[in-house]
């Protein structure tokens, strides 16, 4: 039987997340905690536990279909594979940064400087774009250190919530690229791999629309429905329900988790009552 290989991150950073979205798509892992590979029990797919930099090149050769990884690997890879959903988790950025007692000019610093990244290809592409000559040194591993050991006057690394560059007496000062988890496919695929491929999507998409929204109720007085479903950001329409109160409906919607702090006075203003937000499995749209 035909079955859609998924890698995703043997340990590390990414791994927990990928499983959880692979749960939450419906498909059962079994434990493949210390396999290189598992199949799933109710969905044609096997599992690749592989290192998140292995990644983007088993996918070009097709020794796995599709793979969540982080979209920083993917671009300094320079593998030809797409990516074709952004999954929301393990959310960084590379960015350059320098001793926090330089007084930095700009970009022009970099010039004749030598800099220290494990993403030797994103910082070169960036400095041919911006036409700077700094000095790029590969090293695999504890960055940060590189400017205290004078190994290098600057480094390009990977934050998330900056407090490694602040104990390392460093400071961010350019953000090269933002990443986040991602779902990348190799570009050539059988039919019928493709099929399952396009399965995975679908319930993928359903869970990653319900991620990033919330059901929302609240009671209206009768004469506010028009003023209050106005300033909703709805899928289609609101369902109005009359409540035993005469005079009072509750409006039930869906609305972005990021939208709801911004509209919530604007509801309360306009009369909305009892508002309950609730999360939401799954949107098949
Ligand atoms: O070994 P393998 O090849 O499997 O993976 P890896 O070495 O890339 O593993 P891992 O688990 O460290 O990172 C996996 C992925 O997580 C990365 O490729 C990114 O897409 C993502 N990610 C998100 C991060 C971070 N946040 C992050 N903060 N990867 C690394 N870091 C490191 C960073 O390099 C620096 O050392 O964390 C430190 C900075 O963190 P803050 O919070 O102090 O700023």
């Amino acid at each position: 039987m035909d079955k859609l290989k998924i890698a995703i991150q043997k340990s590390g950073r990414l791994n927990e997340g990928s499983l959880k979205l692979l749960r939450d798509c419906g498909i059962i892992v079994e434990n493949g905690r210390d396999q290189l590979k598992a199949s799933a029990r109710n969905f044609p797919a096997e599992i690749l536990y592989l290192r998140n930099s292995d990644i983007p090149q088993y996918v070009e050769d097709g020794v796995a279909h599709v793979a969540i990884l982080g979209e920083n690997v993917v671009l300094e890879s320079n593998c030809d594979i797409d990516i074709i959903e952004r999954l929301g988790f393990s959310k960084c950025r590379l960015s350059l940064a320098v001793p926090k007692e330089v007084d930095y000019p700009g970009l022009e610093y970099f010039n004749n400087k030598k800099i220290a990244t494990s993403y030797p290809n994103t910082l070169s592409s960036f400095f041919e774009k911006n036409g700077l000559s700094g000095e790029i040194h590969k090293i695999n591993g504890s960055v940060e250190i590189a400017p205290n050991i004078g190994l290098a006057d600057a480094i390009c690394d990977l934050v998330s919530s900056g407090s490694t560059l602040f104990s390392n007496g460093l400071k961010e000062v350019e953000v090269i690229v933002k990443s986040q988890s991602c779902l990348a496919r190799r570009k050539e695929l059988d039919p019928a791999i493709e099929n399952i491929l396009n399965k995975f999507i679908f319930r993928m998409q359903a869970v990653l629309n319900a991620r990033k929204s919330r059901y929302i109720l609240m009671n209206v007085p009768n004469n506010k429905i028009e003023e209050i479903s106005s300033i909703l950001p709805v899928l289609k329409s609101p369902t109005i329900m009359p409540l035993a109160q005469e005079g009072w409906s509750s409006l039930h919607s869906v609305i972005n988790e990021n939208e709801f702090w911004e509209v919530i006075d604007q509801l309360k203003e306009a009369g909305a009552e009892g508002i309950l937000v609730v999360p939401i499995e799954k949107i098949v749209v």
